[in-house]
């Protein structure tokens, strides 16, 4: 899970359980070659690691966090109390839909942000996260444009199959 170089981006799961959905993170970062380490860290279970783990990251630079967690979902908040680093937290789906998931995260108080996507939204928090790390990147930034591009093509060919 771990790519070469200190990591640009941090992504924390609240459990092993949720690896499946965010494997799709990390599938995106390595795709736009962003440096990268996810691991299991849980607001609630191990509340000193996750401490630890968001200041390992940002003494070594990392630019974005990004957590994933579902149910009474605090993990992003949590990472957010940590940092001055953007957070972004990915609500994640359960016996109730996600919505338990995606209003712990996305209701944060004043003062203390989270960038909340879709529930299950794990490729869209990569890409936002290399959206901000492109801010002073002209090469991410490239990348972004090419990507954009490869959509707009995509959607172009499914225009041209679909005519009624
Ligand atoms: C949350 O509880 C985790 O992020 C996971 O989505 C959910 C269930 O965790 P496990 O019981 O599978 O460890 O904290």
């Amino acid at each position: 899970m771990n790519d070469k170089g200190s990591p640009r981006v941090l992504i924390l799961m609240g459990s092993d359980s949720d690896w499946p959905v965010v494997k799709a993170a990390c599938d995106l970062l390595e795709e736009f070659g962003v440096p990268h380490r996810a691991t299991v860290a849980s607001a609630h279970r191990t509340p000193e690691r996750v401490r630890e783990l968001v200041q390992e990251a940002e003494a070594a630079g990392a630019g974005v966090f990004i957590a994933a967690a579902g149910m009474a979902a605090h993990l992003a908040g949590a990472v957010a109390a940590l940092t001055y680093r953007p957070v972004i937290g990915v609500p994640l789906s359960s016996k109730m839909g996600g919505i338990d998931s995606l209003l712990s995260t996305a209701q944060m108080p004043n003062g203390v942000p989270v960038a909340t996507v879709a529930v299950d939204g794990a490729a869209n928090a990569a890409l936002l996260a290399v959206q901000i790390l492109a801010v002073g990147d002209p090469r991410l930034s490239q990348r972004l444009a090419e990507h954009k591009g490869r959509m707009r093509e995509t959607v172009l060919a499914k225009a041209a199959k679909l005519v009624k």
